[in-house]
């Protein structure tokens, strides 16, 4: 059953798939991949990227997990804006993760055919000003900051080539509406259990200073044990602080529970969806 548009469902937009998107997508290549052009980062942006970043880093402590934190220190962003090329060489000497350069949303299967193949699209522009509290499409800093320290973790990197693989199959068994959900509830909004606490690992959560206090430590805020039927049962909220947030236990749990083959859970969702219809 097709749940409507995932979050970031472009095709549903109009019949042209970039219609309305702001990326550059008129010079990329078949694969929508385009090449980073450092030099069209000006001065402004270099200033915005450092007080966003500033903001983010200032908040980690005790409430980011191990790894994000571990692997921010290594990438060191305030040395500016990144070069997707310079972190390439570290990220694919550790977890053969690619970082490739796109001009914005790309459309579900092809998003999903470069996380198969272990590479990760990252939108080479960065927020307005005016945008600086809130964005709807994920621009450079979400997808930089919130995104790419996470793949310097094997488990977490192998889980989201398996997650790749996953969107390839159910776009074939229309399940991408269960699975979108898995994916906003892990790698957008995904908590960890850690060091007695709660701590983030989904970059939605990470690239964002209301939410990371909010998801972490607000008393108001829902955090369910990680199940991956309750998570696809569960329907999220593009522009808001999460309704609930799903806890794991730890990351190699996020990966056996990924393990099996989700046909028979997107059968029984349907039905179930059926009988409440
Ligand atoms: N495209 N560039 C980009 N980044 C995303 O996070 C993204 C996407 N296209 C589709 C998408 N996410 C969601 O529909 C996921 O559920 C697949
Ligand atoms: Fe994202």
């Amino acid at each position: 059953m097709n749940l409507g548009r995932t979050p970031f469902d472009i095709s549903a937009k109009t019949h042209d798939p970039n219609a309305g998107l702001r990326g550059d997508y008129a010079h990329m290549a078949a694969d929508y991949t385009v090449p980073q052009d450092m030099t069209r980062y000006d001065a402004a942006m270099q200033d915005r990227w450092q007080r966003l970043l500033s903001r983010q880093l200032e908040l980690l402590p005790g409430r980011a997990c191990r790894d994000f934190i571990e692997a921010v220190t290594l990438l060191d962003m305030k040395r500016g804006i990144p070069s997707l090329d310079e972190v390439n060489a570290q990220l694919t000497a550790r977890t053969r993760w690619t970082l490739v350069g796109v001009p914005g949303l790309l459309p579900d299967d092809v998003f999903f055919t470069h996380l198969a193949h272990r590479r990760f699209p990252v939108t080479v522009w960065l927020r307005e000003e005016h945008e600086f509290d809130y964005i709807v499409e994920p621009d450079l800093f979400h997808d930089f900051f919130g995104h790419v320290p996470m793949l310097f973790t094997p488990v977490y990197a192998d889980y989201l080539q398996r997650y790749g693989e996953g969107g390839l199959k159910a776009a074939a068994l229309d399940g991408l509406g269960w699975l979108a959900r898995l994916y906003w509830y892990t790698i957008e909004f995904g908590l960890l259990r850690e060091d007695g606490g709660v701590r983030a690992y989904g970059a939605g959560i990470l690239s964002s200073p209301k939410e990371l206090v909010y998801a972490v430590e607000s008393p108001t805020s829902r955090r369910l044990p990680f199940d991956v039927l309750e998570v696809m049962r569960t329907p999220y909220l593009i522009d808001d602080v999460q309704a609930q947030y799903f806890v794991l236990e730890s990351f190699p749990q996020l990966l056996d529970e990924t393990a099996p083959d989700f046909a028979p859970y997107y059968r029984s969702l349907d039905a179930e969806a059926a009988a409440h219809a």
